[in-house]
């Protein structure tokens, strides 16, 4: 395995969060550290389960395999392990390894001398797992609020949980998030087609300069965000399209729990239409 030769500068110990030396070296390419143990035990753990319930649940259909959080009566107490209490181990160790990840991007950062922007982006990411394993069925009082584990059966979920408020597209967060999604397509196709207009030559001629990418926008809408610009505006849309969705759901029961469409009463219900 090649290593650049600023690598071996920066492959030292030091800079971990726990443990001191603990772990605190590389197996080939791969930085270990504290957190690569507990994400491949975290891991190993909760993919072991998925299959011990996958190989009770009846089917070894990919498609159908499905693992199911607690019926609600349990509320949010530990349910026998068939009956949604491997569901709800299974999700500590999602947790468990997710946070060990970032945890371990983290320590890279630190030896790096890097700033926390990757750590921070998948934190995002996470907190709206979190947000539908845990915040949401915590707040309307049963871990059968969670979504069940199975390609299929998620699909189902989303689709009842809509449908519960009629339709889900009236919800206002739900609006906020899709149009950051939306937004962060367009910008990542704007910079990947910008960068690769410049950068992938015909053969024989050279690569144009970030002045030219400048220069595109410049001339075709009057305005150029900048080279640094694009990388932070594209942060912000692809984290607030996370974070929103986090929102739109967590909304749906713990705060609004009719159809989405009877939120915008209030609009109607303004005194200049009187
Ligand atoms: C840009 C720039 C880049 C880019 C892109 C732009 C040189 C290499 C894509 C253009 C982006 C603009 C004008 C912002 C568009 C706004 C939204 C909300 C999508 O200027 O600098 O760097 O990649």
């Amino acid at each position: 395995m090649a290593m650049l030769s600023f690598e071996k500068k920066y492959r030292v110990r030091g800079g971990t969060l726990i443990g001191g030396d603990l772990f605190d070296f590389w197996v080939g390419p791969f930085y270990v550290g504290f957190f690569g143990v507990t994400t491949v035990l975290f891991a190993a753990l909760g993919t072991a389960l998925i299959f011990y319930g996958a190989s009770q649940g009846g089917t070894w259909n990919p498609w159908q395999i499905s693992i199911a959080p607690p019926d609600l009566k349990y509320g949010l107490g530990l349910a026998p392990l068939m009956e949604g209490g491997l569901w709800q181990i299974i999700t500590v160790c999602a947790i468990g390894a997710f946070s060990s990840w970032a945890l371990r991007e983290v320590e890279i950062c630190r030896k790096l001398g890097m700033g926390y922007h990757v750590p921070f982006a998948f934190s995002v990411a996470i907190f709206a797992y979190v947000t539908l394993v845990v915040i949401r069925p915590v707040l309307l009082g049963a871990w059968g609020h969670g979504f069940p584990y199975g390609i299929f059966s998620h699909l189902d979920w989303v689709s009842n949980v809509g449908y519960q408020y009629l339709h889900f597209h009236y919800n206002p967060a739900h609006m906020i998030a899709v149009t950051f999604f939306f937004t962060t397509t367009m910008a990542l196709a704007l910079h990947g087609s910008l960068i690769l207009s410049a950068s992938n030559p015909k053969k024989g001629d050279v690569m144009k300069t970030p002045e030219h990418e400048n220069t595109f926008f410049r001339d075709a809408i009057g305005y150029s965000i900048g080279a640094l610009g694009i990388h932070r505006l594209g942060l912000f849309l692809a984290l607030s399209a996370g974070f929103w969705s986090a929102v739109c759901i967590v909304i749906s029961g713990p705060f609004w729990t009719r159809s989405w469409p009877e939120w915008w009463g209030w609009w109607l219900e303004l005194p200049i239409w009187r």
